[in-house]
């Protein structure tokens, strides 16, 4: 098949989900053409002759105040199709891209060229910026309009039942995680270098935004470390990063034990030698870095949050606490950490739940999405 990938390009769980997955198409012998305004960052070091990029780029003038890019997303879409006889748009993240293929679609369709585009959920298009009224029309619209939309968990699909006008169903498609890349690997010089006392490493992922947290991450490690000799591995960045820091300051001693490394490629280096992932999100529709986390081995403590408990299991892979409970959190941490025995089972056990979000058994359910779709869509057209 022949597919194009709209995505954020960046480190966002959106992004990277649908480059992984293109990868993945790719593998498997499919054309995959990402259709993005830069180059997705998984995708660095990727090369495979399958995978096309095609820069969507938004030209300045002065009258714009706000650059289109919806109408230069919309016209690349449109001229990568006509070049390359596409057969599906996949867009990931609703907005601005499933009102931008619907338009592509429309244009397309003229000269008899259209296809089917199938919409992806990820979580904050729906459950932040989504349901905003500034946008709602235009993305209740446009999901409608999808020749299938998908999310990726049972929670994101209830959400969107209940915040939106949908008139067709949602199939639920999971993430998941390569686990040839997620693995752990032997990286004792690194360990030796973040905890030269053999204390226990801490990790927390994310785009540093409100509805991560960021300060209970904080709070948690805090609580853990009077109890456990620990450091704290902080990765990613955003704008609750100042603040994150400024608390670190503010406990005493604190800033010795926590490093905020930025943003990073290669986290599975990371996760080689961490022991416990905190995710104490407000929302997290999946949680796709969680489960990079478990495939490594790591037991999870987050929030009962959102899709959450679809992938984290209490008392098993981790444990899960309501929303700013960072007491309970830190005790969940502490008990983990300082019992050897029920740290290496729950290591094993987030090790094998992650083994059931494996590559070949998710991408195929896409893989009959894009054929039902394809084949509704040419059963479908006016003769
Ligand atoms: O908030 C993020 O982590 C970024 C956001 C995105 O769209 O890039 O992530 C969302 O999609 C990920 C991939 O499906 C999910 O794993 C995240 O849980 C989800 N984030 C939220 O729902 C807050």
């Amino acid at each position: 098949m022949k597919i194009g990938i709209v995505c954020y390009p960046t480190f966002g769980g959106s992004g990277v989900l649908a480059t992984e997955l293109g990868i993945a198409l790719a593998d498997k012998g499919h054309d995959v053409h990402f259709i993005t305004y830069q180059q997705p960052v998984r995708l660095i070091n990727s090369f495979r002759p399958n995978i096309y990029f095609h820069e969507v780029s938004v030209p300045v003038y002065p009258l714009f105040d706000f650059p289109p890019y919806e109408t230069a997303l919309a016209s690349t879409m449109v001229s990568v199709v006509n070049n390359y006889d596409l057969d599906v748009l996949h867009v990931h993240y609703a907005i601005p891209h499933a009102s931008a293929a619907y338009f592509a679609q429309k244009i397309l369709e003229k000269s008899h060229k259209g296809l089917p585009y199938i919409t992806t959920l990820h979580g904050t298009d729906i459950t932040l910026v989504g349901k905003d009224k500034t946008y709602a029309p235009v993305v209740t619209f446009s999901m409608n309009q999808s020749s299938a939309i998908t999310a990726v968990s049972h929670n994101l699909k209830e959400e969107t039942m209940s915040s939106f006008d949908i008139e067709k169903d949602i199939d639920v498609i999971y993430n998941f995680v390569d686990v040839d890349r997620f693995q752990r690997k032997d990286k004792t010089h690194f360990k030796k270098m973040i905890a030269p006392n053999g204390e226990k490493i801490i990790a927390h992922i994310s785009n540093f935004r409100k509805v991560k947290r960021v300060d209970d991450v904080v709070k948690i490690f805090e609580k853990i470390r009077k109890e456990v000799p620990s450091k704290l591995l902080m990765i990613g960045d955003g704008p609750e990063r100042i603040e994150a820091e400024e608390l670190v300051k503010k406990f005493c001693n604190l800033h010795t034990d926590v490093r905020f490394l930025g943003k990073q490629e290669q986290v599975e280096e990371i996760f080689s030698v961490t022991d416990l992932f905190l995710l104490p999100s407000a929302y997290e529709s999946f949680g796709l870095a969680a489960l990079e986390a478990m495939a490594c081995g790591i037991p999870v403590i987050s929030s009962n949050a959102g899709g959450l408990p679809e992938i984290n299991t209490h008392g098993e892979t981790g444990f899960l606490s309501n929303v700013g409970d960072v007491d309970e959190m830190a005790a969940f941490g502490i008990d983990l950490l300082s019992n050897e025995e029920k740290l290496s089972q729950f290591k094993e056990n987030a090790y094998n739940r992650a083994h059931s979000f494996t590559i070949d058994k998710v991408v195929p359910q896409y893989e009959a999405l894009y054929n039902r779709v394809i084949a509704e869509y040419k059963n479908s057209k006016p003769s």
